[in-house]
């Protein structure tokens, strides 16, 4: 079985940058304590998609934190991440799982315990759940309770990850529900420091003992 820390969970988006200062800000979120790290791209091409998932792998490696990709099980198989990231209407689990293999990490997106349900049994190894608040990243999503987040989280045996306009003064929400980590986006991508906003987040999580 597979083993990986999810507790700070930063999905990047590079979007607003150069390349060189996007690798950058990547590298400063590892620094800080990022313990998984997931390359979100949905506008670049797929030979492109694959040259950068490439330069952020290099990197990854360096801190020995696992890369997973976002949508594209080829590309996650074109440079040997450590695991791939889809949605409800992106692969099914079963199916990625059959093209990944056993010892790759599989994560799934679930609004609902049915969803969840049914992703666990075709294999997720973890979930992200959300978004717990509104989000101004690029994403079509719609708001999951923190109900919903307890439902899911007692209903499978799997990590599952809140996600959703999650930042250092909002995450108090989450204390007392057994979830194994935050995903962030903007929180860390889009902080003028980076890397203390990443060991902030994990410190405030530690004080609040959310995981
Ligand atoms: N899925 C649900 S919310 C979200 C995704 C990819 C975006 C989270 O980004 P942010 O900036 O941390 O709100
Ligand atoms: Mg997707």
């Amino acid at each position: 079985m597979k083993k990986f820390d999810s507790r700070l969970y930063f999905i990047t988006d590079s979007t607003p940058f150069t390349e060189e200062e996007f690798t950058y800000r990547v590298e400063k979120a590892l620094q800080g304590g990022a313990t998984l790290l997931q390359l979100r791209e949905k506008d670049k091409s797929t030979r492109e998609y694959i040259d950068i998932a490439k330069k952020i792998h290099t990197i990854a490696k360096r801190y020995g934190v696992p890369l997973i990709i976002d949508d594209r099980v080829d590309v996650a198989l074109a440079v040997d991440a450590e695991g791939v990231h889809l949605g409800q209407s992106d692969m099914r689990i079963y199916d990625a799982r059959k093209l990944m293999g056993q010892n790759k990490i599989v994560g799934a997106t679930a609004k609902t315990v049915p969803q969840a349900l049914e992703v666990y049994s075709q294999g997720a190894d973890y979930l992200g759940v959300g978004a717990i608040y509104p989000t101004t990243t690029k994403v079509k999503t719609v708001l999951t309770s923190t109900d919903t987040l307890n439902d899911i989280c007692n209903a499978v045996p799997i990590p599952v990850n809140a996600i959703g306009g999650l930042n250092k003064d909002n995450i108090d929400v989450l204390a007392g529900i057994h979830i194994a980590g935050i995903c962030v986006v903007s929180a860390i991508m889009k902080a003028n420091d980076p890397k203390q906003a990443a060991a902030e987040l994990l410190s405030r999580a530690k004080e609040l003992e959310i995981f």
